[in-house]
């Protein structure tokens, strides 16, 4: 069994780590102005009470250009992911449908967060010793770091952020091309078709951006995002705002779907993997432990039927490893659920029948 943190060595982490400053503003991302970043998702919350992500900044790009640093040539990156994370998820999600699992590895971390290093008490992810420690979960292959922390600092020694997942790495420089699932997507999209079992297909289509860019707008913020902002307020004021703002984007979502197959028309874009992510997490761990139990994605009739036919998808359910899921966020946040019990249900069955087929037709 993983050790599990304590609230108060959590607390000692963020006193001793978490030098930063905090913008105001409720919508976008803050501005940094101190030399340390937050160190855990818990460290992000401003004097308001309300929780704000920082932005990635390992942001290259591999791309097909014959003068670019990173060419994509088959087996030269690895993806480092959690099973629990979405962002990472969404990554995984790409990478089967563009028919990239061959050219491009994964290692998954532990769902839990542990200790990073003897030398302090920060909590991260970490990879297990043993391939049959934590099923799902391996060893770092390539550099036999025991934490996402040490892949950061082999990139970057003086690495001070938030050691997130996902991590696109190139094994040949040894380094981190970009941790921002938003950009990561978008390149396994478009830069890898010279390799991608699945080239024809895009995800980013030129004729649905600008409807794709408006859905991601309102699904990062209200929902993606959104969840996390429920579930790490410490106000009731930043709570309200944030469970408001979260079911008026659902209902519009629930509404888009009762008319059309997909969030962006009839085809499946980005819009819906980055969508999918989070509903696929709601009613196992949002709607309990982010408090999002104003309603629950199974009483949604269109975005649950929606969701199973996601899941269903060829490849899709693959990337859902529910245990990883419920693991982690049950067990890495001890501020917000102390005992690191996890609930028993629901256990919802996303294999089952959904009724979207009818808009095909
Ligand atoms: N904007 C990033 C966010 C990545 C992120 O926040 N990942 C979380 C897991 S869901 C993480 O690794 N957190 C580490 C921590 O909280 O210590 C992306 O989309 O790639
Ligand atoms: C991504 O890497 C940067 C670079 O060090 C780091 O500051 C950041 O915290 C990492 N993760 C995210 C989500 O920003
Ligand atoms: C959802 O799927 C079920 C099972 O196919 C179906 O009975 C139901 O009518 C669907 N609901 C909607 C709103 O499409």
């Amino acid at each position: 069994m993983p050790t599990l943190a304590t609230p108060s060595s959590l607390l000692l982490t963020r006193r001793l780590l978490a030098v930063r400053t905090f913008s105001t503003s409720s919508a976008g991302y803050s501005t940094t102005t101190t030399v340390e970043m937050a160190r855990s998702a818990l460290d992000e919350v401003t004097d308001t009470g309300a929780f704000d992500r920082s932005p990635s900044t390992f942001r290259s790009s591999v791309s097909s250009d014959a003068s670019a640093r990173f060419t994509p040539v088959p087996g030269r990156y690895h993806l480092y992911v959690s099973y629990a994370c979405p962002w990472a998820s969404r990554c995984l999600a790409f990478l089967k449908l563009k028919g990239l699992d061959h050219a491009i590895g994964v290692t998954a971390v532990k769902p839990i967060f542990e200790r990073t290093k003897e030398t302090d008490d920060h909590l991260g992810w970490v990879f297990p010793t043993t391939a049959d420690e934590e099923p799902g979960a391996e060893p770092d292959p390539f550099n036999g770091a025991k934490s996402v922390r040490e892949l950061y600092e082999i990139a970057s020694p003086n690495y001070a952020g938030k050691p997130t997942v996902p991590v696109l790495w190139d094994k040949q420089l040894k380094t981190v091309v970009n941790n921002e699932s938003s950009e990561i997507i978008r390149m396994l999209n478009t830069e890898f078709n010279n390799i991608a079992g699945n080239p024809g297909l895009d995800l980013y289509p030129v004729h649905l951006r600008a409807s794709i860019e408006e859905i991601n707008e309102l699904v990062y913020d209200a929902i993606n995002n959104g969840v996390y902002k429920c579930g790490f307020a410490k106000q009731q004021g930043p709570y309200d705002e944030a469970v408001t703002r979260l079911y008026e984007a659902l209902d519009k979502c629930e509404e888009i779907l009762g008319k059309q197959p997909y969030i962006c028309g009839n085809q499946l874009t980005e819009a819906d993997i980055r969508l999918f992510v989070t509903l696929i997490r709601f009613d196992e761990v949002y709607a309990v432990h982010f408090k999002c139990n104003k309603k629950l994605l199974r009483e949604y009739p269109n975005l649950f039927n929606y969701t199973k036919d996601i899941y269903q998808i060829p490849g899709i359910r693959n990337t859902v490893n529910m245990e990883h899921i419920r693991k982690h966020y049950y067990g890495s946040h001890p501020s917000i659920n102390p005992y690191g019990i996890i609930p028993a249900g629901p256990k919802i069955d996303y294999n089952a029948p959904h009724d979207r087929e009818r808009f095909s037709s």
